[in-house]
């Protein structure tokens, strides 16, 4: 018993730090060419900035084979990619005017900020 509400309370601790906590990595791209690393659950790094009215390119790295890492989706741009695994996924933006621009995953387990100024 005792080792049940432990686990609960672990797992609460978990959700917690997952969307509350958890601060994603920056980067800040001066060629508008990024890479971004699918793994664990997270986008790195999961918020870029670039700069705005330039085309931008992204080349994911999945190197998480989970179905969830599957699929990224710029929801505001009605871009979505599938991923395969490894580094050969790369998707290229517009030229997007300064704002942010929201990816993720399916089930937006995996999200990431696109920060164009
Ligand atoms: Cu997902």
């Amino acid at each position: 018993m005792l080792m049940i509400n432990i686990l609960g309370a672990l797992l609460i601790a978990a959700i917690i730090y997952w969307f509350w906590l958890y601060k994603p990595e920056q980067t800040q791209s001066d060629d508008n060419k990024v890479k971004v690393v699918v793994n664990n659950g997270v986008y790195q790094p999961g918020h870029i900035k670039v700069a705005a009215n330039k085309e931008v390119e992204l080349i994911f790295d999945r190197q998480d084979s989970a179905p969830c890492a599957e699929m990224v989706i710029f929801p505001q741009l009605d871009i979505s990619k599938t991923l395969v695994m490894g580094d050969g996924n790369t998707i290229k933006l517009p030229a997007l005017e300064a704002g942010e621009y929201d990816f993720h995953c399916q089930m937006q387990m995996y999200k990431g900020k696109l920060i164009a100024q």
